[in-house]
């Protein structure tokens, strides 16, 4: 039969052309899709392979930083006045004393060094005297005034000559350890200023002050 001839023929019954046509498509979609699912499963049964696993997270890790903090008598701003020490009318062979509590508030130990600036006419024929370890006693007898101090003294005698003169030097600096409940996170602090009976008549009617700086380092930090 002839293109032109079939043409005409399908022209005449179109329902028969359509239902072979539906069965045809029917037929051709089981057929791709029986041919898709053997496709499917030749690579699967090439590809997919399972084992059982396992994974475990390792959290909950934090990190902070310590606190460096010391006090004088917990005078919080670092600023302390020490009146105290303070004496007026001195004499050839009067000395005063007194003590401070020096005490690390921070979360980790501390050493600590100190200097001390001072100035006015009587620095000269002052003497001062650093101890560590106990306090301070100041009594008066046949109205001479005389301070000490217990514990062990730093270093010597000291005559103020610089600023920021050296007074507790790195080779006698003072650890404190922070506190861990075992009581060794404090320390007293005692310092003697005496006018030694062999000062001369230059140092009447007149007066010096002394500023004490204690300076805190971390434990094993080199010397500023
Ligand atoms: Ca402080």
């Amino acid at each position: 039969m002839s293109k032109h001839t079939a043409a005409r023929h399908a022209a005449s019954r179109p329902r028969a052309s359509l239902s072979f046509s539906a069965r045809s498509l029917a037929h051709s979609t089981r057929v791709r899709a029986l041919l898709s699912l053997g496709i499917f499963l030749g690579f699967g049964s090439l590809t997919t392979f399972a084992y059982f696993s396992d994974s475990v997270t390792i959290s909950g890790t934090t990190f902070t930083s310590g606190t460096l903090d010391m006090t004088v008598n917990s005078e919080a701003d670092d600023d302390y006045t020490w009146a105290a020490l303070s004496l007026g009318d001195m004499v050839p062979g009067e000395s005063r004393a007194a003590s401070v509590t020096v005490q690390n508030v921070g979360t980790v130990p501390l050493t600590y060094t100190a200097t001390a600036t001072g100035s006015g006419a009587l620095l000269p024929g002052l003497i001062f005297r650093i101890y560590v370890g106990g306090s301070h006693t100041n009594t008066t007898t046949n109205i001479l005034k005389t301070g000490s101090c217990a514990g062990t003294q730093l270093g010597q005698d000291i005559v103020l000559t610089d600023p920021d003169q050296a007074v507790i030097s790195d080779v006698n600096k003072q650890r404190i350890n922070n506190n861990t409940g075992v009581g060794d996170d404090t320390q007293t602090l005692c310092v003697v200023a005496a006018l030694p009976s062999t000062v001369g008549n230059q140092y009447q009617t007149t007066s010096a002050g002394v500023t004490l700086t204690l300076n805190a380092l971390q434990l094993g930090a080199p010397p500023e």
